[in-house]
């Protein structure tokens, strides 16, 4: 079988050891604790034999059970108090095992949300939220589940097959030999059987991400199945992923189960050589009555931990697949992130935005969107971007705060790269009311206050004021305390968008982008707003999306692009001088043919 290449820079037994990191002495302690337990199980057969021999079937039997009845109690009450010292130690084990598995899972699923947090905007539309969620769930169980039994199950079963196998060699050699030649074909059966179930819970692992996807993306887009009652067509969707994932765990159990009789009858062997060989030895008096009985009440011993070994590789595969996900999210790094020598800018910015011959193309697109991009804008300027719809003015916005890197050229923020700025510093200070508004199911005061968790009630309202918002917020039932829910259920796409522009101005940034913000917004209402953004008392740069020529007409400079290409720029009034693309824009949208 072809061995895949680990791509990570650990394996995956190196990178779970990693992140037992302040429990590992006490994970040894359980281990070393498995081995003791196991070892102790050994102690009832051991003094069984011995009273049998001594006590029941050895030529001085009765004499023995009258001259040495303390040495018979004694051999009793060893073997109550060894039964109990292990009841004592299993106890405390599993408590390890338990206690160091929470540890590593609660570890590891914050360094992964952690990740997740950090990692930009290409990391975002390349994976499913439901495959991330799978990840934080699932996933990081098969480790936990690795950490607190597989391993403990491993250690069992060697120590237990170890211990078994020594004191039969030691016991009787002979008859130790019969019993454990059978074993090393056990070892080959599971090593086939990790052949062929290894890619099998790969697919499991894949089955189980589709399934989760699919409820996902069906649970948050329900509105749209609703609207477009498709609730018959999602079901189906879902039962045939659902049904894909019954039938692959089918046919994962049907591995094991092609495997599983021979491995049955070779540790069902067992009792009958130890029957066979066992009483011809025990004829030829090559074995004690004593001895025989130690064999019989350990022959488990030996054949239980094959049993178990094809259960350890299922869960050991499921383990691989599970952690493989693990680990690409936990060695993922963000393409953008802060350089070494990144400047710190604790403080506000004037407020200077020039692009200089930017170019980009996404990573996953084809074709470039932003062409030879070229503009300034002063501190305290508007400028305005506008163009037809698919153009590129989000992309171009985008490159503002470092959602993406050019592909060319550079954006500069009072004289500096963007990249050479540490990215929190940098984003602190620009306030972004993104074209998709996601609010957060919290309280409206909540939602403005986000960026900013120190601010006051009297500025909540005050932000609410110049988006004006406040109006309808009043109106509500609880005010600004009224919850909103899942993405901002609850509100009109216009509330929505006002309570975005407040969250966006509650940071008082030192540049402002307003992508289409108003867009849902009545002209009134939005004149109030234009008004208000005038009238701010913090310095503030300001960068607006907008298709009315209403939002447009008042910036210092209004960007018209085309196809990612500037296609013209200049005030109101110089454009419409150029009897453009603006142009044409303005008769449609006043309705006047001769301006
Ligand atoms: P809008 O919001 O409809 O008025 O359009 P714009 O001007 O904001 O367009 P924009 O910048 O979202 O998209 C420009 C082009 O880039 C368009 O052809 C779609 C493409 N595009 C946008 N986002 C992505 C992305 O995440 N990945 C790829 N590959 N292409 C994208
Ligand atoms: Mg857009």
């Amino acid at each position: 079988m072809k061995q895949e290449t680990n791509p990570f820079p650990k394996t995956k037994l190196q990178w779970l050891w990693e992140n037992m990191k302040g429990c590992r002495g006490i994970y040894f302690v359980g281990m070393a604790g498995t081995v003791v337990y196991n070892i102790l199980q050994l102690t009832v057969p051991y003094f069984s034999g011995k009273i049998v021999d001594l006590f029941l079937t050895g030529e001085n039997a009765r004499e023995n059970l009258s001259t040495h009845r303390d040495l018979f109690y004694q051999l009793i009450l060893a073997m109550v108090l060894f039964t109990l010292l292990r009841c004592v130690i299993v106890y405390g084990v599993c408590m390890i095992y338990e206690h160091v598995s929470q540890t590593v899972l609660y570890r590891v699923r914050n360094y992964l949300y952690d990740k997740i947090q950090r990692q930009d905007m290409t990391f975002y539309s390349t994976y499913r939220t439901g495959d991330l969620m799978t990840r934080l769930t699932g996933d990081l169980d098969a480790i936990r589940h690795m950490v607190a039994w597989i391993i403990r199950m491993v250690i069992e079963s060697f120590s237990l097959f170890a211990a078994a196998a020594i004191f039969f060699l030691y016991t009787n050699w002979k008859m130790a030999l019969c019993l454990l030649v059978i074993a090393p074909f056990v070892f080959w059966i599971i090593y086939l059987f990790r052949n062929k179930v290894a890619p099998m819970h790969a697919l499991l692992r894949e089955k189980l991400s589709q399934m989760n996807t699919c409820a996902q993306e069906n649970i948050s887009g329900n509105r749209v199945v609703k609207a477009f009652a498709r609730e018959d067509y999602e079901i189906e969707k879902f039962d045939k992923a659902n049904r894909d994932f019954c039938e692959t765990n089918k046919a994962t159990a049907m591995v094991w189960l092609k495997f599983f009789p021979y491995v049955e009858t070779i540790a069902n062997l067992m009792p009958l050589v130890m029957l066979g060989v066992g009483g011809v030895f025990l004829i030829k008096g090559q074995l004690t009555m004593g001895e025989y009985v130690a064999f019989s009440g350990l022959i488990w011993a030996i054949a239980n931990p094959m049993r178990q070994m094809g259960n350890i590789m299922n869960e050991f595969q499921r383990f691989s697949a599970a952690s493989r996900k693990v680990m690409e999210l936990y060695y993922s790094e963000p393409k953008i992130k802060d350089h070494e020598d990144a400047k710190e800018h604790p403080d506000r910015f004037d407020g200077k935005i020039e692009f200089k011959n930017v170019s980009f193309q996404y990573e996953d697109g084809d074709l470039p969107v932003l062409h030879n991009i070229s503009f300034t804008v002063n501190p305290g300027e508007t400028v305005a971007i506008m163009g037809e719809t698919g153009c590129g003015k989000t992309s171009l916005i985008n490159l503002i705060p470092r959602f993406y890197e050019p592909t060319e050229g550079k954006v500069l923020i009072d004289g500096t790269p963007v990249e050479n700025l540490r990215l929190h510093d940098l984003r602190r200070h620009i306030g972004l009311a993104t074209q998709d508004v996601l609010l957060y199911s919290d309280t409206i005061e909540g939602n403005i206050a986000y960026g900013d968790g120190s601010i006051k009630i009297n500025d909540v309202v005050k932000f609410a004021r110049y988006s004006s918002a406040s109006d309808f917020i009043a109106k509500m039932p609880e005010g600004y305390d009224t919850i909103v829910g899942e993405r901002g259920v609850g509100l009109s796409g216009g509330q929505k968008q006002r309570i975005s522009l407040a969250r966006a101005l509650a940071i008082r940034p030192s540049i402002l982008i307003l992508d289409d913000t108003t867009s849902a917004v009545d002209m009134e209402t939005e004149k109030q707003i234009q008004h208000s953004l005038k009238e701010l008392d913090f310095p503030c740069t300001k960068v607006i999306i907008a298709q009315r020529i209403s939002t447009t007409r008042d910036a210092d400079r209004i960007v018209v692009l085309r196809d990612g290409y500037i296609e013209e720029s200049g005030t109101h009034e110089e454009l419409l001088a150029k009897k453009g693309y603006y142009y044409e824009l303005v008769k449609l949208q006043t309705g006047l043919d001769e301006l």
